[in-house]
């Protein structure tokens, strides 16, 4: 985080500065509602398309990647939301393609996925065009993430809460204010994929205490085939987020209904 464009943001501006401009920023999109909207549409669960250039576990995915053009294909191809890869160090992404993207008139609501430590990241990815941020419970303590889902709130921000085991997502399930919350196929240290991960998170009476409160759960990575969609829609998710199988092709947006 330290060597990052947001932490030299942060050096230059004060945060009065930021708050004031904010106020002026244009309104975030209702992420959770297009997730919802598109499930009720469709039967099918709401697709979170990831732009993503590279990630560690796959080396570059894509050569000729240009954010824009595969926002706009992921749209037409029916995704609900978009995902927009920021870190630069493992994944290749930038929050100018965040901005980018936002610039353009994509309708989709945008995730920012940046590998939050710091609440400055949070409203760093406001200013670029966010809608929702990513808070992964592997890398924060409860009282950070309580103190994050605060200015989620005050920013008009969604927070996808990420988990990937059963003591986070009790951790998680133990916090007041989550409405979507992520469950990682992928193993953060062998970055190993299986998605019965997701139905194992959801069994029992973690399911039940998820219905309970109206959590909206999306199945995270791994996911390839109509088979495995179907798989996670099983196991009760109403939203999906799907990165390499379909930035990868061709068309991405080709992808999607393919
Ligand atoms: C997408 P996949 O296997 O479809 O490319 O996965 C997404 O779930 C993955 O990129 C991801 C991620 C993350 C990336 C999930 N959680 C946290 C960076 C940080």
């Amino acid at each position: 985080y330290k060597d990052t464009e947001v932490s030299k943001f942060k050096e230059k501006k004060p945060l009065a500065s930021l708050t004031r401009f904010l106020d002026s920023a244009p309104p975030t999109r209702d992420f959770i509602g297009a997730l919802r909207a598109a499930h009720l549409r469709t039967g099918f669960p709401g697709l979170i398309a990831e732009v993503k250039k590279a990630s560690p576990s796959r080396g570059v995915l894509r050569e000729n990647f240009d954010p824009v053009e595969i926002a706009r294909a992921y749209e037409r191809g029916g995704a609900a939301c978009l995902s927009v890869l920021t870190d630069e160090k493992f994944f290749q992404g930038s929050f100018d393609n965040l901005a980018l993207i936002r610039n353009a008139g994509v309708k989709c609501p945008l995730l920012c996925k940046e590998f939050v430590v710091d609440a400055w990241q949070i409203y760093y990815a406001r200013l670029k065009g966010a809608d929702a941020i990513l808070l992964i419970a592997a890398v924060l303590p409860d009282l950070d993430i309580k103190y994050m889902i605060k200015i989620c709130k005050m920013l008009g921000l969604t927070a996808l809460v990420e988990v990937h085991d059963e003591n986070e997502m009790d951790r998680v399930l133990g916090i007041d204010g989550i409405e979507l919350v992520g469950i990682n196929n992928r193993n953060l240290e062998t970055f190993e994929v299986d998605i019965s991960n997701t139905r194992k998170l959801l069994e029992g009476e973690r399911g039940q205490l998820i219905r309970d409160k109206d959590i909206l759960v999306v199945g995270e990575s791994g996911l390839f085939t109509p088979d495995d969609i179907a798989y996670v829609q099983e196991a009760g998710v109403k939203a999906v987020l799907v990165g390499e199988s379909i930035v990868k092709q061709s068309d991405p947006g080709k992808g999607i209904t393919g």
